[in-house]
């Protein structure tokens, strides 16, 4: 694998030298300036594509958390299960982690609470045009992941929710390089405090360098998968599946 892209690279530096070999003066005629930095952008937006996934996004100050932060889609499941899980403040609840990993686990809030956790403030970008920031803390999902064994085969991580979404199941899936992002975590607590029902709560998954809809509310499953095929219609989330949303959506 390295080798093709060590070759690509040469080459990459290669042309850049050649053209730095006779291009001053071209590069003084505004139209060859024009496509040299164009060219440059390109390359760089290219780069960013192919080696950035692991970039961080942008976290801010406590004094640049939204006032108010909006709820979106299910605002409370409803069900009889979800309401027999509320009104025991999840104390009943377990969150399951299962398929490619070897050895299946079923956590309590306490027992994700075992696992180192990270705080962030955090930009939430909803493709229906709107942003806020807040705070969220919680393990990383990489970590418990991690605890699990995750097995060779798995290539994405499915989401499934305690809500049904116009009477029909909320569920997402992420790729293994957003599963182990740093910034990829299991939320327990929004703005110092345990999730509310709005946004999500016991537990909402938060995947920083993707649109709002992949970030999962109200989670009761997470499986780790070798293809999204079989899960939902087989694109891989409630808005692929039903509307055209794609489900990369990355930021
Ligand atoms: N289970 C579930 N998760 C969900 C949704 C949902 O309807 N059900 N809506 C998604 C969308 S479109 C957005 S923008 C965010 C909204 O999160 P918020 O309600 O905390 O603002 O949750 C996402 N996760
Ligand atoms: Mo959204």
């Amino acid at each position: 694998m390295t080798a093709p892209l060590l070759g690509r690279r040469a080459l990459i530096a290669g042309g850049t030298g050649l053209m730095l070999a006779g291009c001053d003066r071209v590069a003084q005629h505004p139209v060859a300036r024009t496509i040299l930095f164009k060219g440059e952008e390109m390359h760089r937006g290219l780069q960013r594509a192919l080696f950035d996934r692991g970039a961080l996004a942008p976290e801010f100050r406590p004094d640049q958390m939204s006032p108010r932060f909006r709820t979106n889609g299910t605002r409370d499941p409803g069900t009889a299960g979800y309401a027999a899980l509320r009104a025991g403040r999840f104390a009943d609840w377990r969150l399951a982690i299962d398929g490619l990993v070897a050895r299946p686990l079923s956590l309590s809030l306490s027992d994700l609470g075992t696992f180192p956790q990270r705080a962030q403030i955090t930009r939430h970008d909803c493709v229906e045009g709107w942003s806020a920031i807040g705070k969220w803390q919680g393990p990383r999902l990489g970590d418990v992941l991690k605890a699990a064994g995750l097995r060779d085969t798995a290539r994405y991580i499915v989401f499934r929710c305690a809500d049904l979404y116009g009477g029909m199941p909320y569920y997402e899936s992420i790729d293994l390089i957003d599963a182990f992002h740093p910034q990829t975590i299991l939320a327990w607590a929004m703005n110092d405090r345990f999730l509310d029902v709005g946004h999500g709560a016991p537990l909402r998954l938060r995947v920083e360098r993707q649109l709002g809809y992949k970030h999962a509310k109200y989670l009761m499953q997470v499986t780790a998968v070798s293809s999204l095929a079989a899960v939902g219609k087989g694109r891989g989330g409630f808005w692929e599946d039903n509307v055209d949303y794609d489900w990369w959506a990355g930021i």
